[in-house]
């Protein structure tokens, strides 16, 4: 709802810190009569909900930057933002291989040269049933891909987390099978609200958040958004992905926001935003379904979960 036109917005155009709060107003209201319209009557109603003034209030820097999953760094949410200083972030090199014309090995500021980086604030839901709003830094995917050339061959995109057990204390434990991997049907991939982030709140992402490069796929469970990307791969089968490959039966490979199947341990029904008392509803495919369920059709969403 809140994507903006990639020619829209300039880098001189990122809102400040201390913009965000009216901007977020404009922003509100065009969302609004934008979207809605198209829509069925029961979507409709759910989108209501979800355009909200509450909806869309910024959660706080300082949550957003000290309360993270980033198991490289330990299991607890504050851990990352006490040892993700051990990252080395610069340089930082990108590895694109598999089923594409252009593999290599791509220096950050190389990968990313091409392009301007835009704002988009997204809703972040994780499968732990907590969530936040987040306005991103970041260049779509749609964007980049391409750049490498797939071939017809190339029907996935893999991500895979650096591994380097010497900067990331959690990979010397076994609590997960490293390096972090994740994982995108290539229509998830070439989405427009599929991002590739490189800040938040208008800054560089801080260590505990991905830094340098990390996915933002807003309508799947946070699990997805895989963090300091080291490589890229195009293949023909589908990857790997770490909590699925954990745990299959609590972690989907599609991991799609879904009010209607709970985790085998928990309700999906709702989430607690960070900062608010109350629970809130769980929105399908976290409130981005008129812009995605179209990915899905024909699909059974409790199989494929
Ligand atoms: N490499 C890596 N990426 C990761 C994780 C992780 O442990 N390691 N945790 C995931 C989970 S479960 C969530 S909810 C989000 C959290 O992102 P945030 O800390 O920026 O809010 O990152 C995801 N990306
Ligand atoms: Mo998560």
């Amino acid at each position: 709802m809140l994507i903006q036109k990639p020619t829209d917005i300039q880098p001189s155009e990122i809102t400040p810190p201390e913009l965000y709060a009216r901007r977020r107003e404009f922003m509100k209201t065009a969302a609004v009569l934008g979207a809605a319209a198209l829509l069925p009557p029961t979507l409709r109603g759910r989108l209501a909900q979800a355009e909200t003034d509450e909806d869309l209030k910024l959660t706080p820097y300082k949550d957003v930057t000290s309360y993270n999953n980033f198991y490289e760094f330990g299991t607890g949410k504050t851990d990352p933002a006490e040892n993700a200083g051990s990252l080395k972030t610069k340089p930082w090199t990108v590895v694109v291989e598999g089923h594409c014309e252009k593999p290599g090995s791509y220096a950050l500021e190389d990968f990313l040269a091409p392009h301007a980086p835009e704002e988009r604030i997204y809703r972040l839901r994780c499968v732990e049933a907590w969530s936040m709003v987040i306005p991103w830094l970041g260049i779509p995917l749609t964007k980049i891909l391409p750049r490498f050339q797939p071939t017809t061959s190339a029907k996935y995109v893999e991500f895979i987390t650096l591994l380097d057990p010497e900067q990331m204390p959690g990979q010397r434990t076994r609590i997960l099978d490293w390096p972090y991997v994740e994982g995108l049907r290539m229509d998830e991939a070439l989405h427009p609200l599929t991002l590739l982030a490189t800040g938040l709140y208008g800054k560089e992402l801080p260590n505990q958040n991905g830094a340098p490069l990390r996915l933002v796929v807003p309508w799947k469970y946070g699990f997805k958004s895989i963090k300091s990307i080291a490589k890229i791969r195009f293949t023909e089968q589908r990857p790997r992905t770490t909590w699925n490959e954990s745990a299959p039966h609590e972690y989907g490979f599609y991991a799609n926001v879904n009010p209607d199947v709970d985790h085998p341990r928990w309700s999906q029904k709702k989430e607690r935003r960070i900062g608010d008392f109350f629970r809130r509803d769980t929105l399908p495919f976290n409130g981005y379904a008129t812009q995605v369920a179209g990915l899905y059709a024909g699909m059974d969403l409790h199989k494929d979960f």
